[in-house]
């Protein structure tokens, strides 16, 4: 497929949404590199607005002044380069969340400066763009079953770029190219249903391979489509991975309703999953379809860990950050704006991927297994065998799970990396001994027991 994800044994992504860029690096260090994680989704690092009548929205990023990776609100560009750096040292990608489709649009100030310091008005960027860069359509999309429209017209009011331009092109090429040159393995096409297929393909065409280090081989793009009537997931497939909004709310609503026996299923009818991207929440629904987030705890969590040991899909996991109030409130900050360094101590800061971080071995370990050996209780207590590599059960009621499982696993002792992590051959979680081809637990209420054969030996907690 085109601009495939890497080998299946090393594809799970975070969203290490706002964070700086220092803190990726470390939290590269410290926790993803060493629980398996293959990749970062880091937010847009190209200059952007500064809104501070608006209180210093988190969009900001998603209106972009000029390709200068100088200053974000979330560092440097020797941070970002520093931080691309040492994750791969600790063996993750990063790729970034790509703005194409538009540059900014008309808020509190539409004028610059932007974070950088470059001037800007509306279809005017000094030295990159200038008016007759953009479509002509210069009104809001109005109706969604009209496909030009909402290719050519304006997504929230944000200037529409002529991605049919090779001018147009050539620049988001620059800037895509500017990045895989530093080290950068693959990207996040913002909004890619507002740009057309072909125009998506032509910019892809004119990207590099990616660093030695990543194989050399073609960017990995996945594409943001929210899919509905007028354009199917599906169509941008032949360009990239696509992201499956459909999963994400039936994943969301079975959590959330308890009623998960059935999700052996999962994905069947969506996009093949080896061009899905997955996910339960991501920042936008978060905020706009809130049927399952982070405020949810334990049963998000659940959720979370669920999708990493099922087999559709490559699974994106979530890092958020709290807020109250308005939807529109960035990440805690200084009174300038910047965004603070995330400390997953410090309550504002969700840090949910930590909670689920044993699970992503689970994924790793089970690579090229499919679903074996099911077992159900109730509607919310599913348990599944992935080939002899591993076992998962999964327990969304408010009772703990006590059953017997049925399992090809090897006899021997297990770390449960559902409720801990092992690296380095240390489990810091329960275990559970697996003999003669069953295993017993109790699987706590909203929670989960999961077992596999990279992760064997006694635990401590
Ligand atoms: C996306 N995917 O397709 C992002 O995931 C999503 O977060 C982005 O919207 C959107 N597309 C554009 O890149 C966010 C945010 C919007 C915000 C835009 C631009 O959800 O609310 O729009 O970024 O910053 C804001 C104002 C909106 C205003 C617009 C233009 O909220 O009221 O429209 O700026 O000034 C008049
Ligand atoms: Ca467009």
């Amino acid at each position: 497929p085109a601009h495939a994800a890497p080998g299946g044994d090393k594809e799970v992504v975070v969203h290490l949404f706002q964070w700086r860029w220092e803190s990726v690096a470390a939290e590269c260090e410290s926790t993803l590199g060493p629980n398996g994680f293959g990749a970062v989704q880091v937010s847009p690092p190209q200059e952007h607005v500064v809104l501070q009548g608006e209180g210093y929205p988190w969009w900001q990023d998603y209106q972009p002044v000029s390709y200068s990776l100088d200053d974000t609100r979330r560092g440097t560009r020797a941070d970002f380069v520093d931080m691309v750096d040492r994750c791969e040292d600790a063996g993750v990608r990063i790729y970034v969340d790509a703005v194409l489709n538009h540059m900014t649009g008309s808020g509190s100030v539409d004028s610059g400066p932007g974070s950088a310091g470059s001037d800007y008005t509306k279809y005017d960027y000094p030295g990159i763009y200038q008016s007759r860069d953009f479509h002509d359509c210069r009104r809001d999309i109005s109706d969604w079953n009209d496909k030009w429209e909402v290719q050519n017209c304006e997504l929230v009011g944000l200037s529409d770029l002529d991605t049919s331009s090779e001018y147009v092109r050539d620049r988001l090429a620059g800037y895509l190219n500017e990045l895989i040159g530093i080290g950068v393995a693959g990207f996040r096409y913002d909004a890619a249903k507002h740009v057309p297929l072909a125009d998506v393909q032509a910019i892809n065409s004119r990207l590099d391979d990616v660093d030695a280090a990543w194989g050399g081989g073609r960017p990995y793009v996945f594409q943001e489509v929210i899919g509905d009537q007028t354009i199917a997931p599906g169509e941008y497939v032949p360009a990239g991975d696509v992201t499956e909004f459909q999963y994400h709310r039936d994943i969301s609503n079975a959590f959330k309703n308890g009623d998960i026996a059935h999700l052996t299923g999962l994905g069947g009818n969506l996009v093949d999953g080896e061009q899905a991207v997955v996910f339960v929440a991501n920042h936008d629904t978060q905020r706009s379809h809130p049927t399952l987030t982070h405020t949810d705890g334990d049963r998000y969590d659940l959720a979370q860990a669920f999708m990493l040991a099922h087999p559709y899909g490559t699974p994106k996991i979530m890092s958020s950050y709290a807020w109250s109030g308005s939807n529109d409130t960035g990440p805690p900050m200084g009174s300038d704006g910047e965004t603070r360094a995330t400390d997953c101590a410090d309550a504002r800061w969700v840090c949910e991927h930590r909670e689920v971080a044993g699970m992503v071995g689970f994924r790793n370990a089970v690579d090229g297994t499919s679903i074996g050996d099911v077992a159900t209780g109730s509607s919310g207590q599913l348990a599944f065998a992935r080939g002899d590599r591993g076992h998962a059960a999964f327990n969304a009621t408010g009772g703990a799970w006590s059953r017997t499982f049925d399992t090809d696993l090897p006899d021997g002792t297990y770390c449960d990396v559902a409720n801990g992590t092992f690296v380095d051959g240390e489990c810091d979680g329960p275990s559970y001994t697996v003999s003669g081809g069953s295993f017993s637990a109790q699987v706590p209420a909203d929670g989960a027991v999961a077992l596999h054969v990279a992760a064997q030996g006694e635990g401590t907690g």
